[in-house]
Protein backbone atom coordinates (compact mmCIF):
# COMPACT_ATOMS: atom_id res chain seq x y z
CA UNK A 1 0.00 0.00 0.00
CA UNK A 2 1.15 3.54 -0.95
CA UNK A 3 0.23 5.84 1.88
CA UNK A 4 -0.43 8.46 -0.43
CA UNK A 5 -3.30 6.82 -1.49
CA UNK A 6 -4.23 5.14 1.66
CA UNK A 7 -6.60 6.37 4.06
CA UNK A 8 -4.35 6.60 7.73
CA UNK A 9 -6.13 9.78 9.45
CA UNK A 10 -3.04 10.16 12.22
CA UNK A 11 -3.92 12.49 14.98
CA UNK A 12 -1.13 14.80 16.61
CA UNK A 13 -2.60 15.64 19.58
CA UNK A 14 -3.51 13.32 22.25
CA UNK A 15 -6.80 12.75 22.20
CA UNK A 16 -8.26 14.01 26.12
CA UNK A 17 -10.68 11.13 26.31
CA UNK A 18 -8.66 8.35 26.16
CA UNK A 19 -7.22 7.21 29.85
CA UNK A 20 -4.78 4.51 28.66
CA UNK A 21 -1.98 4.30 26.01
CA UNK A 22 -3.88 1.49 23.90
CA UNK A 23 -6.54 3.69 23.33
CA UNK A 24 -4.36 6.85 23.20
CA UNK A 25 -2.31 5.41 20.58
CA UNK A 26 -5.52 3.48 18.46
CA UNK A 27 -7.23 7.05 18.59
CA UNK A 28 -3.87 8.84 17.14
CA UNK A 29 -2.98 6.25 14.84
CA UNK A 30 -5.90 6.54 13.39
CA UNK A 31 -7.24 2.53 13.92
CA UNK A 32 -10.90 3.41 15.72
CA UNK A 33 -13.38 6.25 15.82
CA UNK A 34 -16.18 6.12 18.12
CA UNK A 35 -19.46 6.12 16.55
CA UNK A 36 -20.99 6.26 20.07
CA UNK A 37 -19.79 5.60 23.82
CA UNK A 38 -18.47 2.78 23.45
CA UNK A 39 -19.21 1.88 20.20
CA UNK A 40 -16.70 2.83 17.12
CA UNK A 41 -15.91 2.25 13.62
CA UNK A 42 -12.37 0.66 12.38
CA UNK A 43 -10.67 2.47 10.07
CA UNK A 44 -8.83 1.45 7.43
CA UNK A 45 -5.46 0.57 9.80
CA UNK A 46 -7.66 -0.55 12.74
CA UNK A 47 -9.56 -3.06 10.31
CA UNK A 48 -6.27 -5.20 9.49
CA UNK A 49 -5.17 -5.64 12.86
CA UNK A 50 -8.78 -7.27 13.39
CA UNK A 51 -8.79 -9.18 10.60
CA UNK A 52 -5.43 -10.91 11.45
CA UNK A 53 -6.39 -11.27 15.03
CA UNK A 54 -9.05 -13.03 13.58
CA UNK A 55 -7.59 -15.28 11.52
CA UNK A 56 -5.05 -16.43 13.92
CA UNK A 57 -8.48 -17.71 16.16
CA UNK A 58 -9.62 -18.98 13.18
CA UNK A 59 -6.11 -21.03 12.27
CA UNK A 60 -6.41 -22.13 16.04
CA UNK A 61 -9.32 -23.24 16.45
CA UNK A 62 -9.94 -24.99 13.34
CA UNK A 63 -6.34 -27.00 14.29
CA UNK A 64 -8.11 -28.09 17.50
CA UNK A 65 -10.78 -29.43 15.22
CA UNK A 66 -13.74 -26.45 16.25
CA UNK A 67 -16.24 -25.91 13.21
CA UNK A 68 -16.33 -22.52 11.96
CA UNK A 69 -20.19 -20.83 11.20
CA UNK A 70 -22.33 -18.13 11.82
CA UNK A 71 -25.10 -16.81 13.78
CA UNK A 72 -26.55 -13.43 13.48
CA UNK A 73 -26.59 -10.88 15.90
CA UNK A 74 -29.96 -10.35 16.78
CA UNK A 75 -31.82 -13.06 19.00
CA UNK A 76 -35.30 -13.64 19.47
CA UNK A 77 -36.25 -13.45 23.52
CA UNK A 78 -37.98 -17.00 23.31
CA UNK A 79 -35.21 -18.71 23.34
CA UNK A 80 -33.55 -16.62 26.06
CA UNK A 81 -36.97 -17.15 28.30
CA UNK A 82 -36.57 -21.17 27.94
CA UNK A 83 -32.98 -20.79 29.71
CA UNK A 84 -34.35 -18.44 32.10
CA UNK A 85 -31.51 -15.87 31.23
CA UNK A 86 -34.18 -13.22 29.92
CA UNK A 87 -35.06 -11.69 33.30
CA UNK A 88 -31.54 -13.00 34.43
CA UNK A 89 -29.14 -10.78 32.41
CA UNK A 90 -30.47 -7.39 33.31
CA UNK A 91 -29.89 -4.06 32.00
CA UNK A 92 -26.55 -5.03 29.75
CA UNK A 93 -28.78 -6.60 27.74
CA UNK A 94 -29.91 -4.78 24.80
CA UNK A 95 -33.88 -5.20 24.46
CA UNK A 96 -35.53 -4.31 20.87
CA UNK A 97 -39.08 -5.15 19.68
CA UNK A 98 -39.57 -5.29 16.05
CA UNK A 99 -43.03 -3.86 13.96
CA UNK A 100 -44.59 -6.92 14.58
CA UNK A 101 -44.10 -6.27 18.96
CA UNK A 102 -42.20 -9.56 18.87
CA UNK A 103 -39.09 -9.48 21.78
CA UNK A 104 -35.46 -9.63 20.31
CA UNK A 105 -32.34 -8.51 21.47
CA UNK A 106 -28.72 -7.97 20.42
CA UNK A 107 -27.02 -11.39 21.57
CA UNK A 108 -24.73 -10.78 24.66
CA UNK A 109 -23.42 -14.03 23.90
CA UNK A 110 -24.68 -17.35 22.20
CA UNK A 111 -25.61 -20.37 24.68
CA UNK A 112 -29.53 -20.70 24.25
CA UNK A 113 -28.76 -19.96 20.01
CA UNK A 114 -26.72 -22.56 19.80
CA UNK A 115 -28.33 -24.58 22.13
CA UNK A 116 -31.69 -24.50 19.79
CA UNK A 117 -29.74 -25.81 16.68
CA UNK A 118 -27.74 -28.12 18.30
CA UNK A 119 -30.93 -29.55 19.83
CA UNK A 120 -33.08 -29.36 16.38
CA UNK A 121 -30.37 -31.64 14.25
CA UNK A 122 -28.93 -33.71 16.80
CA UNK A 123 -30.26 -36.55 18.35
CA UNK A 124 -27.91 -38.98 18.78
CA UNK A 125 -24.83 -39.79 20.80
CA UNK A 126 -22.80 -40.88 17.58
CA UNK A 127 -22.61 -37.86 16.44
CA UNK A 128 -21.12 -36.72 19.50
CA UNK A 129 -18.55 -34.96 20.51
CA UNK A 130 -19.35 -31.48 18.10
CA UNK A 131 -17.51 -28.23 18.61
CA UNK A 132 -19.02 -25.49 16.86
CA UNK A 133 -17.65 -21.80 17.05
CA UNK A 134 -17.98 -18.34 15.87
CA UNK A 135 -16.87 -15.03 15.55
CA UNK A 136 -19.60 -12.19 15.97
CA UNK A 137 -20.50 -9.18 17.29
CA UNK A 138 -21.86 -9.03 20.48
CA UNK A 139 -23.71 -6.18 22.34
CA UNK A 140 -23.82 -5.56 26.46
CA UNK A 141 -24.90 -2.20 27.78
CA UNK A 142 -21.78 -1.83 30.24
CA UNK A 143 -22.62 0.46 32.55
CA UNK A 144 -19.28 2.28 32.12
CA UNK A 145 -17.75 1.24 28.48
CA UNK A 146 -14.02 2.80 28.74
CA UNK A 147 -10.25 2.30 27.34
CA UNK A 148 -11.46 2.28 24.31
CA UNK A 149 -11.83 -1.55 22.14
CA UNK A 150 -10.98 -2.79 25.99
CA UNK A 151 -14.34 -2.58 27.64
CA UNK A 152 -16.79 -1.37 24.40
CA UNK A 153 -20.61 -2.21 24.51
CA UNK A 154 -20.37 -3.54 20.93
CA UNK A 155 -17.23 -5.81 20.74
CA UNK A 156 -16.09 -8.64 18.61
CA UNK A 157 -15.84 -12.24 20.22
CA UNK A 158 -15.19 -15.66 19.69
CA UNK A 159 -17.19 -17.71 20.83
CA UNK A 160 -17.29 -21.64 20.62
CA UNK A 161 -19.67 -24.04 22.19
CA UNK A 162 -18.91 -27.95 22.76
CA UNK A 163 -21.44 -30.77 22.67
CA UNK A 164 -20.73 -33.49 24.67
CA UNK A 165 -22.56 -37.31 26.10
CA UNK A 166 -20.45 -37.27 29.26
CA UNK A 167 -18.50 -34.84 31.83
CA UNK A 168 -15.52 -36.82 31.04
CA UNK A 169 -15.56 -36.21 27.33
CA UNK A 170 -16.57 -32.21 27.76
CA UNK A 171 -13.88 -31.95 30.63
CA UNK A 172 -11.59 -32.98 27.31
CA UNK A 173 -12.94 -30.27 25.14
CA UNK A 174 -12.65 -27.89 27.99
CA UNK A 175 -8.89 -29.07 27.84
CA UNK A 176 -8.84 -28.61 24.37
CA UNK A 177 -9.83 -25.23 24.71
CA UNK A 178 -7.25 -24.47 27.07
CA UNK A 179 -4.53 -25.70 24.67
CA UNK A 180 -5.29 -23.93 21.65
CA UNK A 181 -5.89 -20.63 23.90
CA UNK A 182 -2.48 -20.92 24.83
CA UNK A 183 -1.27 -21.11 21.51
CA UNK A 184 -3.77 -18.62 19.95
CA UNK A 185 -2.22 -15.89 22.24
CA UNK A 186 1.15 -16.79 22.24
CA UNK A 187 1.30 -16.51 18.50
CA UNK A 188 0.03 -12.43 18.83
CA UNK A 189 3.00 -12.19 20.87
CA UNK A 190 1.41 -12.27 24.37
CA UNK A 191 1.44 -13.78 27.61
CA UNK A 192 -1.76 -14.94 28.78
CA UNK A 193 -1.93 -16.77 32.13
CA UNK A 194 -5.29 -18.83 32.85
CA UNK A 195 -6.34 -18.23 36.06
CA UNK A 196 -9.24 -19.97 38.07
CA UNK A 197 -12.42 -16.97 37.95
CA UNK A 198 -16.45 -17.00 38.52
CA UNK A 199 -19.05 -17.91 36.27
CA UNK A 200 -20.84 -15.00 36.45
CA UNK A 201 -23.77 -15.23 34.04
CA UNK A 202 -22.94 -17.59 31.74
CA UNK A 203 -22.47 -20.37 34.63
CA UNK A 204 -20.69 -23.23 36.28
CA UNK A 205 -18.43 -23.60 38.53
CA UNK A 206 -15.60 -24.83 36.62
CA UNK A 207 -14.21 -21.59 34.72
CA UNK A 208 -10.70 -20.37 33.91
CA UNK A 209 -10.11 -16.62 32.54
CA UNK A 210 -7.02 -16.30 30.83
CA UNK A 211 -4.97 -12.71 31.69
CA UNK A 212 -2.40 -10.69 30.49
CA UNK A 213 -0.57 -8.68 33.06
CA UNK A 214 -0.92 -4.77 32.66
CA UNK A 215 -1.30 -2.26 34.84
CA UNK A 216 -4.12 -0.84 33.35
CA UNK A 217 -6.24 -4.21 33.30
CA UNK A 218 -9.70 -3.88 34.86
CA UNK A 219 -9.19 -7.43 37.24
CA UNK A 220 -7.67 -8.18 40.11
CA UNK A 221 -4.93 -11.46 40.09
CA UNK A 222 -3.19 -13.28 42.71
CA UNK A 223 -0.76 -15.44 41.44
CA UNK A 224 2.62 -17.58 42.23
CA UNK A 225 5.72 -15.96 40.02
CA UNK A 226 6.42 -19.20 38.55
CA UNK A 227 3.74 -19.35 36.85
CA UNK A 228 4.95 -16.37 34.38
CA UNK A 229 8.19 -18.74 33.30
CA UNK A 230 5.98 -21.52 31.24
CA UNK A 231 5.61 -21.22 27.52
CA UNK A 232 3.88 -23.20 25.10
CA UNK A 233 6.12 -22.69 22.42
CA UNK A 234 6.06 -24.53 19.22
CA UNK A 235 5.29 -28.07 20.75
CA UNK A 236 2.78 -30.66 18.65
CA UNK A 237 0.24 -31.31 20.16
CA UNK A 238 -2.73 -34.41 19.53
CA UNK A 239 -5.95 -32.42 20.19
CA UNK A 240 -7.63 -35.71 20.01
CA UNK A 241 -5.56 -37.10 23.17
CA UNK A 242 -7.25 -36.81 26.44
CA UNK A 243 -3.92 -37.31 27.92
CA UNK A 244 -1.77 -34.74 26.49
CA UNK A 245 -4.44 -32.13 26.54
CA UNK A 246 -4.63 -32.78 30.48
CA UNK A 247 -1.06 -32.92 30.95
CA UNK A 248 -0.92 -29.13 29.49
CA UNK A 249 -3.95 -27.97 31.29
CA UNK A 250 -2.09 -29.62 34.78
CA UNK A 251 1.37 -28.09 34.07
CA UNK A 252 -0.61 -24.55 33.40
CA UNK A 253 -2.67 -24.46 36.14
CA UNK A 254 -1.12 -26.09 39.36
CA UNK A 255 0.33 -23.12 40.71
CA UNK A 256 -1.53 -20.54 42.16
CA UNK A 257 -3.32 -18.44 39.93
CA UNK A 258 -6.94 -16.59 40.51
CA UNK A 259 -9.10 -13.47 39.92
CA UNK A 260 -9.98 -11.43 42.77
CA UNK A 261 -13.37 -13.30 42.58
CA UNK A 262 -11.93 -16.45 43.84
CA UNK A 263 -8.86 -15.49 45.71
CA UNK A 264 -8.29 -17.78 48.93
CA UNK A 265 -6.19 -15.51 51.07
CA UNK A 266 -4.65 -19.12 53.41
CA UNK A 267 -4.30 -21.19 50.10
CA UNK A 268 -1.98 -18.43 48.86
CA UNK A 269 -0.30 -17.97 51.69
CA UNK A 270 1.37 -21.60 50.93
CA UNK A 271 2.99 -19.92 48.17
CA UNK A 272 6.79 -19.09 49.23
CA UNK A 273 6.60 -15.19 49.54
CA UNK A 274 8.94 -14.50 47.53
CA UNK A 275 7.05 -15.64 44.08
CA UNK A 276 3.40 -14.10 46.28
CA UNK A 277 2.41 -11.47 43.49
CA UNK A 278 -0.24 -9.57 43.37
CA UNK A 279 -1.26 -7.44 40.20
CA UNK A 280 -3.57 -6.02 37.64
CA UNK A 281 -4.73 -7.93 34.08
CA UNK A 282 -6.95 -8.42 31.17
CA UNK A 283 -8.99 -10.83 30.55
CA UNK A 284 -8.70 -11.57 26.96
CA UNK A 285 -10.56 -14.91 26.96
CA UNK A 286 -12.88 -17.27 29.29
CA UNK A 287 -13.53 -21.18 29.16
CA UNK A 288 -16.63 -22.33 30.57
CA UNK A 289 -17.57 -25.99 31.48
CA UNK A 290 -21.17 -26.06 32.82
CA UNK A 291 -22.51 -29.38 32.42
CA UNK A 292 -26.19 -29.55 31.53
CA UNK A 293 -27.30 -26.37 33.08
CA UNK A 294 -28.50 -25.27 29.01
CA UNK A 295 -29.50 -28.93 27.49
CA UNK A 296 -31.52 -29.49 30.47
CA UNK A 297 -33.34 -26.01 30.75
CA UNK A 298 -33.94 -26.47 26.76
CA UNK A 299 -34.45 -30.02 26.09
CA UNK A 300 -30.99 -30.52 24.41
CA UNK A 301 -31.06 -34.38 24.64
CA UNK A 302 -29.35 -36.78 22.70
CA UNK A 303 -30.08 -40.66 22.53
CA UNK A 304 -27.47 -42.33 24.85
CA UNK A 305 -26.44 -45.86 24.00
CA UNK A 306 -28.61 -47.43 26.08
CA UNK A 307 -31.09 -45.92 23.69
CA UNK A 308 -32.28 -43.63 26.34
CA UNK A 309 -32.35 -39.76 26.31
CA UNK A 310 -29.71 -37.98 27.86
CA UNK A 311 -29.49 -34.17 27.97
CA UNK A 312 -25.75 -32.99 26.67
CA UNK A 313 -22.62 -31.77 29.03
CA UNK A 314 -21.44 -28.08 27.57
CA UNK A 315 -19.15 -25.64 27.90
CA UNK A 316 -18.82 -22.70 25.91
CA UNK A 317 -15.27 -20.63 25.39
CA UNK A 318 -14.93 -17.02 24.16
CA UNK A 319 -11.84 -14.87 22.80
CA UNK A 320 -12.25 -11.21 23.14
CA UNK A 321 -11.05 -10.74 19.59
CA UNK A 322 -11.43 -6.93 19.65
CA UNK A 323 -10.10 -6.21 23.34
CA UNK A 324 -7.08 -8.31 21.75
CA UNK A 325 -5.97 -4.73 20.23
CA UNK A 326 -5.87 -2.91 23.13
CA UNK A 327 -3.82 -5.56 24.95
CA UNK A 328 -1.52 -5.62 22.42
CA UNK A 329 -0.41 -2.47 22.39
CA UNK A 330 -0.67 -2.46 26.59
CA UNK A 331 2.00 -5.19 26.29
CA UNK A 332 3.86 -3.39 23.64
CA UNK A 333 4.24 -0.02 23.07
CA UNK A 334 6.68 2.84 23.99
CA UNK A 335 6.67 6.63 24.41
CA UNK A 336 6.78 7.48 20.66
CA UNK A 337 3.40 4.44 19.71
CA UNK A 338 2.75 1.09 18.86
CA UNK A 339 4.83 -2.04 18.49
CA UNK A 340 3.54 -4.55 16.62
CA UNK A 341 4.27 -8.20 17.05
CA UNK A 342 5.24 -9.49 13.50
CA UNK A 343 1.84 -11.99 13.88
CA UNK A 344 -0.72 -9.24 14.13
CA UNK A 345 0.99 -6.27 12.64
CA UNK A 346 -0.90 -4.52 9.87
CA UNK A 347 1.59 -4.04 7.24
CA UNK A 348 4.95 -6.41 7.28
CA UNK A 349 7.26 -3.59 6.45
CA UNK A 350 7.30 0.42 6.29
CA UNK A 351 9.45 1.57 3.87
CA UNK A 352 10.35 5.62 3.96
CA UNK A 353 11.71 7.72 1.30
CA UNK A 354 13.56 10.22 2.21
CA UNK A 355 13.37 12.32 -0.87
CA UNK A 356 9.86 11.54 -3.22
CA UNK A 357 10.75 12.86 -6.32
CA UNK A 358 14.48 12.07 -6.85
CA UNK A 359 14.23 9.89 -9.94
CA UNK A 360 16.59 7.19 -8.24
CA UNK A 361 15.21 7.10 -4.96
CA UNK A 362 11.24 6.67 -6.10
CA UNK A 363 12.70 4.19 -8.46
CA UNK A 364 14.72 2.14 -5.50
CA UNK A 365 11.33 2.04 -3.48
CA UNK A 366 9.67 0.61 -6.28
CA UNK A 367 11.96 -2.10 -6.59
CA UNK A 368 11.62 -2.95 -3.16
CA UNK A 369 7.95 -2.62 -2.66
CA UNK A 370 7.69 -5.07 -5.72
CA UNK A 371 10.14 -7.54 -4.56
CA UNK A 372 7.93 -7.63 -1.50
CA UNK A 373 4.83 -8.22 -2.85
CA UNK A 374 6.29 -10.73 -4.85
CA UNK A 375 6.90 -12.90 -1.71
CA UNK A 376 3.23 -12.57 -0.56
CA UNK A 377 4.60 -9.54 2.02
CA UNK A 378 2.55 -6.09 2.53
CA UNK A 379 5.09 -3.19 2.78
CA UNK A 380 3.71 0.49 3.50
CA UNK A 381 5.20 2.69 1.06
CA UNK A 382 5.14 6.64 2.34
CA UNK A 383 5.29 8.10 -1.12
CA UNK A 384 4.06 10.92 0.40
CA UNK A 385 6.29 14.61 0.72
CA UNK A 386 6.38 14.88 4.03
CA UNK A 387 9.54 15.73 5.66
CA UNK A 388 11.70 12.98 7.08
CA UNK A 389 11.01 13.67 11.03
CA UNK A 390 7.08 13.39 10.23
CA UNK A 391 7.08 10.49 8.29
CA UNK A 392 9.29 8.77 10.89
CA UNK A 393 7.10 9.83 13.56
CA UNK A 394 4.28 8.03 11.94
CA UNK A 395 5.72 4.97 11.28
CA UNK A 396 7.07 4.71 14.76
CA UNK A 397 3.39 6.03 15.65
CA UNK A 398 1.80 2.99 14.25
CA UNK A 399 4.47 0.14 14.93
CA UNK A 400 5.51 -1.41 12.06
CA UNK A 401 8.01 -4.11 13.28
CA UNK A 402 10.67 -3.09 10.58
CA UNK A 403 11.48 0.18 8.81
CA UNK A 404 13.46 0.10 5.60
CA UNK A 405 14.61 4.29 5.01
CA UNK A 406 15.67 5.25 1.22
CA UNK A 407 17.56 7.93 0.30
CA UNK A 408 19.75 9.33 -2.35
CA UNK A 409 22.71 9.71 -0.28
CA UNK A 410 22.34 5.59 1.13
CA UNK A 411 22.17 4.77 -2.47
CA UNK A 412 25.07 6.33 -3.62
CA UNK A 413 26.74 3.81 -1.56
CA UNK A 414 24.55 0.99 -2.74
CA UNK A 415 22.33 0.51 0.98
CA UNK A 416 19.95 1.37 2.58
CA UNK A 417 18.81 1.55 6.27
CA UNK A 418 17.12 -1.50 8.52
CA UNK A 419 15.36 -0.24 11.57
CA UNK A 420 13.65 -2.36 13.82
CA UNK A 421 10.96 -0.80 16.10
CA UNK A 422 11.35 -3.04 19.04
CA UNK A 423 15.42 -2.08 19.62
CA UNK A 424 15.64 1.38 17.63
CA UNK A 425 18.60 -0.24 15.89
CA UNK A 426 19.93 0.78 12.14
CA UNK A 427 21.90 -1.44 9.92
CA UNK A 428 22.89 -0.37 6.57
CA UNK A 429 22.73 -3.05 4.05
CA UNK A 430 22.32 -3.63 0.30
CA UNK A 431 18.29 -3.48 -0.84
CA UNK A 432 18.29 -7.50 -1.55
CA UNK A 433 19.56 -7.93 1.66
CA UNK A 434 17.46 -5.92 3.20
CA UNK A 435 14.29 -7.50 1.64
CA UNK A 436 15.80 -11.06 2.11
CA UNK A 437 16.55 -10.39 5.88
CA UNK A 438 12.52 -9.36 6.35
CA UNK A 439 11.27 -12.32 4.28
CA UNK A 440 13.75 -14.50 6.98
CA UNK A 441 11.68 -13.31 9.90
CA UNK A 442 8.14 -13.85 8.12
CA UNK A 443 9.19 -17.23 7.06
CA UNK A 444 9.29 -16.51 3.52
CA UNK A 445 12.61 -17.64 2.36
C1 LIG B 1 -17.88 -17.81 26.48
C2 LIG B 1 -18.21 -17.67 25.04
C3 LIG B 1 -18.78 -15.67 27.47
O1 LIG B 1 -19.53 -14.83 27.05
N1 LIG B 1 -20.14 -17.30 26.33
C4 LIG B 1 -19.70 -17.53 24.97
C5 LIG B 1 -19.02 -17.15 27.20
N2 LIG B 1 -17.68 -15.37 28.17
S1 LIG B 1 -17.20 -13.91 28.62
O2 LIG B 1 -16.09 -14.09 29.49
O3 LIG B 1 -18.29 -13.17 29.14
O4 LIG B 1 -16.71 -13.16 27.33
C6 LIG B 1 -15.66 -13.70 26.56
C7 LIG B 1 -14.58 -12.66 26.34
O5 LIG B 1 -15.12 -11.54 25.65
C8 LIG B 1 -14.40 -10.37 26.02
N3 LIG B 1 -15.34 -9.33 26.48
C9 LIG B 1 -15.30 -8.04 26.09
N4 LIG B 1 -14.50 -7.41 25.20
C10 LIG B 1 -14.71 -6.09 25.01
N5 LIG B 1 -15.68 -5.38 25.63
C11 LIG B 1 -16.52 -5.99 26.51
N6 LIG B 1 -17.49 -5.29 27.09
C12 LIG B 1 -16.34 -7.38 26.77
N7 LIG B 1 -16.97 -8.29 27.56
C13 LIG B 1 -16.35 -9.46 27.38
C14 LIG B 1 -13.44 -10.76 27.13
O6 LIG B 1 -12.14 -10.96 26.58
C15 LIG B 1 -14.00 -12.08 27.61
O7 LIG B 1 -13.00 -12.93 28.15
Amino acid sequence: MRLSRYFLPVLKETPAEAQIVSHRYMLRAGMIKQASAGIYSWLPLGFKVLKNIENIVHEEQQRAGHIPMLMPTLQSADLWRESGRYDAYGAEMLRITDRHGRDMLYGPTNEELITDIFRSNVTSYRDLPLTLYHIQWKFRDEIRPRFGVMRGREFYMKDGYNFDLTKEDALHAYNRHLVSYLRTYERMGLQAIPMRADGGPIGGDYTHEFLVLAETGESEVFYDSEITDLKFGDREIDYDSVEQCQAVLEEFTSRYARTDETHDEAVFNQVPEERRRTARGIEVGQIFYFGTKYSEAMNANVQGPDGKPVPVHMGSHGIGVSRLLGAIIEASHDDKGIIWPEGVTPFHVGIVNLKSGDAEADAACDKLYAAFTAIGLEPLYDDTNERAGGKFATMDLIGLPWRITVGPRGLKNGVVELTSRRTGESEELPPEEAVKRIAGIYGKL
